[in-house]
């Protein structure tokens, strides 16, 4: 893989998993940026990653009133200074092989590569539902708005060409889900129509240390992103639940 990569890692008390997540990256990638974007962990994420004391490794703390997945995303994208970014977790859901596929997409010019999840045993029945469930209503918001489409736009890994993704953020960001867990869906609701497109095919692994973020908050605030029928929707769960 050339350089000119920024791998972005949002983390909330990923210290069971940073270190060895950080060390693999460097090892595969020497030539890549990594950049911990932190909601600020109590958990001594930040003195694990700053013991390595490598230059290309920036430990970010955000503002805790910005707090969010998303956010933390489109505020790494920002803070990006190479030509590509790869976004993924740090729970190893995400293998870090696919960090060069996606890059090697990027490099033969497309202007967005999304890991595909092939395999979604990983994901519980009532997971598997939601998530099938959110897919369908974001692909249909995004054709309606003649916007390109994924297999999984749900996903969370997923690269770009940074000068894009900063302009689609700075022109839109006061549009965005900035607390729900679907950044890559607000970044495609408002790219440009005839963005690049690739994808490659991933499996999808089960959280190696640490404990998941996910809540019934999360996934309300992603049916909110598909207006008007989510919306919707989303009223009628908070009533539910
Ligand atoms: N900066 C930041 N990162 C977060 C936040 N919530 C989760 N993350 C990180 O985002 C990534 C995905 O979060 P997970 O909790 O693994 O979510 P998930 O993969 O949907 O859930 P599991 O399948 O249960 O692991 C991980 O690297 C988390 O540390 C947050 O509020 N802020
Ligand atoms: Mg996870």
């Amino acid at each position: 893989m050339k350089g000119a990569c920024t791998v972005i890692l949002p983390t909330y008390k990923e210290s069971a998993n940073i270190v060895r997540m950080v060390g693999t990256l460097r090892q595969m990638y020497p030539d890549s940026k990594v950049l911990i974007m932190d909601d600020n962990s109590d958990d001594g994420s930040k003195e694990l990653v700053e013991a390595l004391d490598d230059p290309m490794v920036r430990f970010f703390v955000r503002e805790p009133k910005d707090r969010g997945l998303s956010a933390s995303i489109f505020q790494g994208i920002a803070e990006t200074d190479t030509e590509y970014f790869v976004n993924m977790d740090c729970d190893f859901q995400h293998p870090p092989s696919a960090v060069g596929s996606i890059c090697r997409e990027l490099e033969k010019g497309a202007d967005l590569c999304i890991g595909i999840r092939e395999e979604r045993t990983a994901l519980s029945p009532i997971r598997w539902i939601a998530s099938w469930s959110a897919h369908f209503l974001a692909v249909l918001t995004l054709w309606l708005r003649n916007k390109k489409r994924s297999k999984d736009v749900m996903s969370g890994l997923f690269g770009g060409r940074t000068d894009i993704f900063k302009e689609v953020i700075s022109e839109n960001s006061s549009e965005f889900e900035m607390r729900g867990f679907k950044a890559l869906y607000d970044l495609m609701k408002f790219a440009p129509e005839d963005l690049r497109v690739e994808e490659i095919e991933f499996e999808f692994g089960t959280r190696q240390g640490g404990e998941s973020k996910l809540s019934s908050t999360v996934i309300l605030s992603l049916l909110r992103q598909s207006e008007p029928f989510g919306k919707t929707l989303a009223k009628l769960a908070e009533k539910a639940l």
